[in-house]
């Protein structure tokens, strides 16, 4: 059998430079039984974090150095920018980690009687 070896994936091509693919009979071709791996970069979600009348400022400030890391100085400007437009990024993640923080945050909250919200949105 012919085979194209143009139509040979890398993959396939590691495999059988080390003996692990195809009968080739010394031929130094085979026959390609792999097909190609198509791998995709998971999506990305931003973490929102939500304004309201009652959550304390430096609550806030707190929340954002805890789980977002950002220093003093970041999170009082993303606090700030919430306060005054209403909503405001966090951080930019993959799906599990986004839903992760946006719950750490709103369970936190609660825990302290504050009604500070985070919400995830596709980025
Ligand atoms: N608006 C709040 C206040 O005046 C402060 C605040 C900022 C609350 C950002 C929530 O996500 C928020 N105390």
């Amino acid at each position: 059998m012919q085979t194209d070896i143009h139509s040979i994936d890398s993959r396939t091509m590691r495999a059988m430079a080390a003996g692990k693919e195809g009968d080739d009979a010394g031929t130094g071709l085979g026959v390609a039984t792999r097909t190609r791996t198509r791998t995709k970069k998971p999506s990305l979600y931003k973490v929102l974090m939500l304004n309201d009348d009652y959550t304390p400022m430096e609550f806030v400030v707190l929340c954002l150095q805890r789980f977002f890391r950002m220093n003093i100085e970041d999170a009082t400007r993303v606090m700030l920018h919430v306060h005054q437009k209403g909503v405001g990024v966090c951080g930019v993640f993959s799906h599990e980690v986004a839903e992760t923080k946006a719950t750490q945050v709103v369970d936190f909250a609660r825990q302290h009687q504050h009604p500070l919200q985070c919400t995830i949105e596709k980025a």
